[in-house]
Order: structure tokens, then C-alpha cells, then sequence
């Protein structure tokens, strides 16, 4: 089902029409109510007159990270407090949080953008949507509550954690659809598979809305597989409101962007430079709607790249691949690129590994070591390493292909590596205090 034919149907020449006009007003925006942009701007000789169309936007100034650290909290605030409904922040990697602050306009079209995923897996009224991600500073709570509620939808706010209640309120209430990390939604499926209480048979679950973190094709299909389920990945940042930037259509074949509201770009991280359409590179969001807090070309970090083609479903909206990682989740070992989701990929083509890892890096006698722990299912499970070795070869095998480098693999028994009701970490790298 489609949320908004009008948006995500839209002729291509008509949509950059209307972005044209977006960036114009955000750009002057900028400019005028916001010293870092009028700053930036003015050093790079740029006024928002030379902002004409959409094809000007790499005159513009790019806002990275450590931007918004400096600005912290609400220098980059378009609006005055009396204007703003509501704030956000995550973690993030550079110490303080990243603020994201909200006009009654911009909660109405993030709740809009997270609704036309929705729609996508068929989610209107009647249903009732689980919504286990995090409730509070993170986006991921609420965005999934606000869109259902667009959809007309049941929201149930369990919020993350408290596993067994979760599983029991699925089962008794019979939710529908389920908002959560991979990570979490894998831990919920194992909850309920490891349960005397509850059921899969007895649930309704058709649905599954699965974001915040990277995941592959692999953990999709145990996904539904183990949940019985659509799953559909949802795409979303803080900086942009936060999820419902993107997901998937019917298809999973990519995810659609709502480029209405934020203008995509994928550049070379090194050069600055745009890269050829279709190539991978590090994807770059200006927001087109946002009053509170405008961003121009932010820099997301996030490795992918954008699929021109007309998808199947109709929708003309550009669609990105999944999310390859992070830049800052990049681990370099032994002088080759290894992104955690690869580790990922591999398990989960290995039925007799569970999807869950970690990995520990180090350096000893100036080289890098690559550890790597997994866990084997049950009944497959042995502290014996003549019966873990004909699982072990082949993935250390797909390992080495694959990702170039060879592990240290530790087969660990079931439920040793910890379950993340959040964002999983994947990694410890020790080098990083050796320096
Ligand atoms: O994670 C917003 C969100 C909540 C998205 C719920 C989807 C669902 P942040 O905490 O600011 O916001 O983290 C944003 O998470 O730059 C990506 O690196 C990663 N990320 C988000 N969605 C996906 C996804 C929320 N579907 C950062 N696949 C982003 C891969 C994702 N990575």
C-alpha cells in the first residue's frame, strides 16, 4: 500500500522541481537565521542567490559531526525555543549527543515518513504495531509510535527490554507488526522459540520494521523465517529527524529515500567529490522541510549507494542498497577493510551458527590479531574441537574469502555472546588503546 501516491509516485522532473524550490527556501533559511551556515557560506564565497535549482547544492558547505558537537546544543537552531515541540539526541561517537530539535511541522512530516514505510508492509487500521524500540532520547521509539498512529494504526509502546513481558503482550494482544532492531527482534524470536509460554502458532505477526542498525539479507530471512514475517528495513538518522528517512517497498529490493524531505548524495569520502551514479561512497543528506534544524549536506558516514532504476512497486522515489557500515565502524586489520556486517553475511549463510558475534582485535608483537567469537545452535553445540572442527572449516573457509583475513574463530556455547536489546555492539578493538 502506498502512504502518499502523490510524493512517492512523483514524476522524477517534477520532484526535482520541487526540491529546487525546497533548497532555495532552506539555503536562505540557513543563511539568514543561523550563523555557522552564514559563516561556512560566506568562507566558501557562496550567497542563497547563487542557490538557483537543486543542481547548485555542491556550491553548498557540507556540515559534518564535529560541526554539531561544536554547535552543541541548539546553535544550529533556525527557530526560536517558542517554535519547538520537542528534542531528541543520540549518544553518538564524539562525546556529546547529537541534538535534533522539532517544530509542530517537523514532527508532522518525520511521523509521515515513517507512516509511508508502514504502509509499504500493508499497516493501517486494526493493526497493532509492537513498537520495541527505545522510548525517550533516541528516535527510534517514539518515530515508530508517531508513524503508526499516522497509519491509523494500535500503537504498543513496550519500549525496549523486559523480554518474556514482550513476548506475552505479542502473544495476548496479538500484535501485528513489530518495530525494533535486528539485533532485538533476533533475541525476541529466540525468546519465543525458547519459550513453554508462548508460541510463534499462536501469534498474528505479519510485519516486521527493522532499522537503527546494519543487517543483511541473511538476518532477514531468519528473520522471517523464525517470526513469520515480512521484514523490511527501515532507514533513519537523528540528524534527520530520525527513522523513517527511507525503507523498503513490497519488493526489499532497496530502500526507498524520501527525497521530498531529504536530498540524497553519495560522495568519495576522500575527495569530497560526487561519485558516479550507482557507485558506493558515503551518503550525504541536506533536509528539505526541516524547520527547527536545518542541515545542509550532512555528512552520515554511512557506506552505500543510490539504485536510479524504476522500482517495481511504482514508486518513483531513489533507492539506496543496504547500508554497508559505517565509516567509523571500518575496521582496518592487517591492512585490509573489514566492515562487521561481513562477519554477518558469512554466519548467516551456515545454518548451524547463530547470526551472533563479536569481535575482538588487538595488537601483539606489531601485528594485528582478529578474534573472533560465534556461537553454534543447539544440538550442534560441543566443547570438543573434533566436533566443532566440520563446522569450524567452512566458515573460517567463506571467512577468509569473503573478507581477506584469516580469524581466530572461538566456538562459544549457546547464549554466551550477549543479546543487545538496542543497537548491538559487534566489537572490542584493543589496538585503539595502545596508541
Ligand atoms: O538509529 C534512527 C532509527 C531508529 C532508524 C529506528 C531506524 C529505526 P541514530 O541513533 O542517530 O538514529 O543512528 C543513525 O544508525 O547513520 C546508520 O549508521 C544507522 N542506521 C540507521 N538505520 C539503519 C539501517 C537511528 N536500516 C545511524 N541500516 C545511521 C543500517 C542504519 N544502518
Amino acid at each position: 500500500m502506498i502512504h502518499n501516491p502523490q510524493i512517492e509516485c512523483m514524476p522524477r522532473e517534477e520532484m526535482r522541481k520541487l526540491q529546487s524550490e525546497r533548497l532555495i527556501k532552506t539555503v536562505k533559511t540557513c543563511y539568514e537565521k543561523v550563523p555557522f551556515y552564514k559563516r561556512k557560506m560566506d568562507e566558501l564565497g557562496v550567497k542563497p542567490e547563487d542557490i538557483r535549482s537543486i543542481d547548485d547544492i555542491s556550491k553548498l558547505p557540507f556540515t559534518t559531526k564535529y560541526d554539531l558537537r561544536d554547535e552543541y546544543p541548539f546553535n544550529l537552531q533556525a527557530v526560536p525555543m517558542t517554535d519547538v515541540r520537542r528534542i531528541h539526541a543520540s549518544s553518538g561517537t564524539t562525546g556529546k549527543p547529537v541534538v535534533d530539535t522539532y517544530t509542530e511541522n517537523d514532527l508532522k512530516n518525520w511521523s509521515e515518513g515513517v507512516a509511508r514505510v508502514m504502509a509499504a508492509g500493508d499497516i493501517g487500521p486494526g493493526d497493532i504495531v509492537q513498537v520495541s524500540y527505545g522510548y525517550g532520547l533516541f528516535t527510534g521509539g517514539l518515530g515508530a509510535h508517531e508513524g503508526a498512529a499516522v497509519r491509523g494504526a494500535v500503537q504498543l509502546p513496550t519500549s525496549a527490554g523486559n523480554t518474556e513481558k514482550q513476548i506475552m503482550l505479542m502473544q495476548d494482544f496479538g500484535s501485528t507488526a513489530l518495530a525494533c532492531t535486528p539485533s532485538y527482534a533476533m533475541r525476541l524470536a529466540e525468546a519465543i522459540h525458547n519459550s513453554d509460554v508462548v508460541s510463534i502458532d499462536n501469534m498474528k505477526l505479519r510485519a516486521g520494521f527493522f532499522g537503527a542498525e546494519p543487517w543483511t539479507e541473511g538476518m532477514r530471512h531468519e528473520l522471517e523465517e523464525k517470526l513469520h514475517i515480512k521484514a523490511y528495513d527501515i532507514y533513519g538518522l537523528t540528524e534527520m529527524s530520525g527513522p523513517g528517512v527511507g525503507g523498503e517497498c513490497e519488493y526489499q529490493d532497496g530502500t526507498h529515500l524520501w527525497e521530498d524531505m531529504f536530498y540524497p548524495e553519495i560522495i568519495n569520502p576522500d575527495t569530497l567529490e560526487p561519485v558516479a551514479p550507482g557507485e558506493f561512497g558515503e551518503l550525504v543528506f541536506t533536509s528539505l522541510c526541516k524547520e527547527a534544524m536545518p542541515i545542509l549536506r550532512y555528512r552520515t558516514r554511512d557506506l552505500t549507494r543510490l539504485i536510479y532504476e524504476p522500482c517495481r512497486c511504482g514508486r518513483t522515489a531513489v533507492r539506496m542498497d543496504r547500508i554497508l557500515g559505517r565509516s567509523d565502524d571500518m575496521l582496518i586489520i592487517r591492512g585490509v577493510n573489514v566492515f562487521p556486517s561481513q562477519i554477518e553475511a558469512c554466519l548467516t549463510e551456515f545454518p548451524a551458527f547463530q547470526p551472533y558475534y563479536f569481535i575482538t582485535v588487538d595488537r601483539v608483537s606489531n601485528e594485528d590479531t582478529f578474534d573472533l567469537d560465534v556461537e553454534l545452535k543447539l544440538p550442534y553445540f560441543s566443547y570438543a574441537p573434533e566436533k566443532q572442527m566440520p563446522f569450524l572449516k567452512p566458515l573460517y573457509d567463506r571467512i577468509v574469502s569473503m573478507v581477506g583475513i584469516k580469524p581466530n574463530i572461538h566456538i562459544q556455547p549457546p547464549m554466551a555472546i550477549e543479546r543487545s536489546i538496542g543497537k548491538a555492539k559487534h566489537v572490542l578493538d584493543k589496538r585503539k588503546f595502545k596508541d
